[in-house]
């Protein structure tokens, strides 16, 4: 979405009423600090089961199997145990995100911005650019920076284009055996790459709703691509810190449209068909189809909510499709772009 955003500059100085406007006219935001938002309709992550669990992660070729009859049907499958151990070692690789002491990523991020001139990244021309953003109100000028902004990791929401800085966190999970045999079953036994790495944060206290939506919407991607989510918690998620929450089996629905409310999402106006909510202790992992919606309120907790997401596509459909392109992603999931208003 990037190439459609404002200037970091206007967004910064306009304060949240004026970015939220900017975020209705561009699609979604992106600078460096969030434009903030209203909050959800208290309801609007409401469910009305669990996600079924299946324990730990397949080991066997009929626990593969399962699995994959699993998120064939309905989207998503969920393992409770699965990278338990890895757990802390994560959480501190995301915290040395978070502080600077990462010093590669630090320094590639810092690198990019200087490059732009402070602009946000252009992300259409691929997903693995080192980013980070913060919640709205932290006011943040040289992110990472020794003594620039005491505290400021904390108010992180999002780091984006870490895995190849970051060790721990290609070996515990980008690589992790376990998990790639079983998303190279996802996918049908293709052979993968990484999209996109990102860690989602949502500080305590407020940390901000990703409202519904599609992953797909946000990849520049044809519409047959192969794309499996993986979404690790690095503390316990819970309903009141926003777990996930997703529609069961909603990705037989194909591309549905998206509009710019409060972020680039599915209208609230929508009705949600078997919604079940996805709580997971550190480690816990729950794997999804690219076009099943989910979302994740507002961190009401006074518990941070920290989860790594990966992204994988089948290589054979990994090539890149310009957003506007005809069959881009905006033709295919922009709502003004297929004649809809929410
Ligand atoms: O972790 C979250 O809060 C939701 C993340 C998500 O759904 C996304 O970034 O696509």
């Amino acid at each position: 979405m990037a190439a459609l955003l404002p200037p970091l500059a206007v967004v910064r100085a306009a304060g949240v009423a004026q970015g939220l406007a900017d975020v209705r006219a561009a699609g979604t935001a992106q600078g460096l600090t969030d434009v903030g938002a209203p909050p959800h309709p208290s309801d609007l992550y409401d469910y009305g089961a669990i996600a079924e669990d299946q324990g730990a992660l397949p080991a066997t070729p009929e626990e593969l199997a399962h699995a994959k009859a699993t998120f064939d049907r309905d989207g998503l499958v969920v393992f409770s145990r699965g990278l338990e151990a890895s757990a802390p070692a994560l959480r501190a690789a995301v915290d040395a995100l978070k502080d600077g002491s990462n010093a590669d990523f630090r320094d590639a991020l810092l690198a990019q911005r200087r490059a732009r001139g402070g602009a946000p990244p252009d992300f259409t021309n691929g997903a693995k650019i080192p980013w980070v953003q913060y919640e709205a109100g932290c006011e943040v000028d040289e992110p990472l920076e020794p003594g620039a902004a005491p505290g400021a990791g904390d108010r992180m929401r999002k780091a984006m284009g870490f895995a190849k800085y970051s060790r721990p966190i290609r070996e515990r999970a980008v690589e992790d055996p376990r998990l790639n045999s079983l998303v190279r079953a996802l996918l049908g036994d293709a052979d993968f790459e990484l999209y996109q790495d990102m860690a989602l944060l949502k500080p305590p206290g407020g940390g901000r709703e990703k409202p519904w939506h599609q992953d797909a919407a946000y990849f520049n991607l044809a519409a047959d691509a192969r794309v499996v989510g993986c979404w690790i918690a690095l503390d316990a998620a819970t309903p009141d810190n926003g777990c996930l929450v997703f529609e069961r089996g909603g990705h037989a629905r194909g591309e549905l449209p998206h509009f710019p409310v409060r972020d680039y999402q599915l209208c609230d106006a929508e009705p949600r068909r078997d919604v079940v909510a996805c709580p997971l202790p550190p480690g816990g992992l729950v794997l999804f189809h690219g076009r099943v919606p989910h979302g994740t309120a507002t961190n009401a907790s006074p518990r941070p909510r920290n989860a790594l997401q990966l992204h994988w596509v089948a290589s054979a459909t990994a090539a890149l499709v310009p957003q506007d392109a005809p069959g881009g992603r905006v033709a295919r999931f922009g709502g003004a772009a297929r004649g809809l208003a929410c």
